[in-house]
């Protein structure tokens, strides 16, 4: 018997083995994301649909909507990028985002999730926008202890 020979049938198996695993996990996340993770959503429009600033005016929002812009009924990613009255991103800002519809006084079911990215950006999942009409996008900005607030409003097709 040759062991060299038997290691390297060895090494084979492990190696096939691996590739089993990897092609399997690949082919179970098709099957995965209705919503995919933010850090796999890159493709927002060019210009944002509306830009605000914060109630106390420390903060520039400008938002961005996928996959439609503006957004159609149903769940949406919200792209906020966040800059600070001179311009520079807002990096390191607790911000919560909730979906409101004022003239009916009431929000979503579901709740977003906030992902902060580079460069004073934060995708927003799971953004349910139940009807069509008028919506809002309330946030809820935290920096360094300071509370601040925003408001962008949204019509919904
Ligand atoms: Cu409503």
């Amino acid at each position: 018997m040759n062991s060299a020979l038997g290691t390297r049938r060895c090494r084979v198996a492990i190696q096939a083995t691996w590739v089993g695993i990897a092609l399997a996990s690949c082919t179970m996340s098709e099957h995965l994301p209705a919503h995919p993770p933010a850090s796999a959503i890159g493709d927002f429009p060019k210009d944002p649909m509306i830009s605000v600033v914060s109630v106390s005016g420390a903060w520039h929002v400008a938002l961005r909507t996928a996959p439609d812009q503006p957004p159609t009924q149903g769940t949406s990613t919200a792209d906020l990028r966040i800059t600070d009255v001179a311009g520079y991103p807002a990096t390191g800002l607790s911000v919560t985002v909730t979906p409101w519809m004022p003239a009916m006084g009431h929000g979503s079911d579901q709740q977003t999730g906030v992902t902060p990215m580079e460069l004073g950006r934060y995708v927003v999942d799971n953004v349910d926008l139940t009807m069509a009409g008028d919506w809002s996008l309330k946030l809820a900005l935290s920096h360094s202890g300071t509370q601040d607030e925003a408001e962008l409003p949204i019509h919904v097709l």
